[in-house]
């Protein structure tokens, strides 16, 4: 088993000791009772978001690495929110709803949650929605928005492992990618083949309906659905300097050449990113 403490769990805080604590510390907290006065704590479920937007076409997102030409972010499928539902409840757990829109795609459900005051500033353009299936996994990856994120989970349970930015050089990332390699079962880690999980350290916890988790700006995150469940992000754009320009060289430089790569050598790119994966990662832990 990789190192893993327990995420700290807090029923609320006010803004003051939210900063003091956690945002200036760049430090994962889960809040229990953030979402205590919101409708969305009585009304949401799987059987609400299929009466509120059932009838709605959405992208569905698979786990598979991406291939030759292929765009790291292309959909694998498109189909009605109810068929998709109606395939969750009979076992699928490949295919998840990843980054919808809600202002845009069901803005019915703005009604039922607000903008909690602790010190972000919350972007209120863009509360996605974020639905799996039971067994359901989120590659390990971290936002390359550099956002910092509320994650307000509803209708399960599912778990969370998280790894500060400081943890990069141990997790395998993928060179101009913002995710790890795919092969890596961080469930149960292969040392042999990935000897520098062994130095990785992070946190685990375990989201219930209504529970809220601050994931701060860069914090990679790998994601087990233990139920058909569904979370909306709410997210505050980096404001400090440094964060900035990471954003900036995510969006512009990283994944522009990425995509051209893609387009020119297609899958011996992928390859050749994979072998650096290893050999950069490897470096880190013979020099110690
Ligand atoms: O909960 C999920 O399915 C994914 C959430 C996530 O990866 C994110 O908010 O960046």
């Amino acid at each position: 088993m990789l190192k893993l403490q327990p995420v700290e769990i807090i029923e609320n805080i006010n803004k003051k000791d939210f900063i003091k604590k956690y945002k200036n510390k760049n430090k994962p907290v889960v809040i229990t009772k953030l979402t205590k006065d919101w409708p969305a704590l009585k009304k949401w479920n799987i059987e609400y978001i299929k009466t509120v937007a059932g009838d709605n076409i959405v992208p569905l997102y698979d786990s598979q690495p991406s291939t030759d030409r292929k765009h790291q972010h292309a959909p694998a499928a498109h189909m009605s929110l109810k068929s998709y539902i109606h395939l969750l409840q009979k076992g699928e757990k490949n295919l998840r709803m990843f980054f919808y829109n809600i202002l845009a795609e069901v803005p019915q459900l703005t009604k039922d949650f607000n903008y909690p005051d602790i010190g972000l500033n919350l972007f209120k353009k863009l509360p996605v929605l974020f639905l799996g299936g039971k067994d359901a996994r989120v590659q390990m990856h971290f936002d390359i928005d550099m956002a910092d994120i509320l994650l307000c989970h509803f209708g399960g349970k599912k778990r969370i492992m998280l790894f500060s930015p400081e943890q990069t050089k141990y997790i395998y990332r993928v060179p101009f990618s913002f995710s790890s390699l795919n092969t890596i079962d961080y469930e149960n880690p292969d040392y042999k083949t990935f000897p520098a999980l062994k130095e990785l350290q992070g946190e685990i916890v375990e989201l219930n309906h209504g529970d809220v988790i601050y994931i701060p700006s860069g914090y990679w995150h790998y994601i087990m659905y233990d139920d058909i469940s569904f979370s909306m992000a709410l997210r505050a754009f980096p404001r400090r300097p440094k964060a900035v320009l990471k954003l900036l060289n995510n969006l512009l430089i990283t994944r522009t050449i990425d995509g051209l790569m893609r387009k020119l050598i297609g899958q011996s790119w992928n390859e050749r990113n994979e072998r650096l994966t290893i050999t950069k990662t490897h470096k880190h832990i013979n020099m110690k």
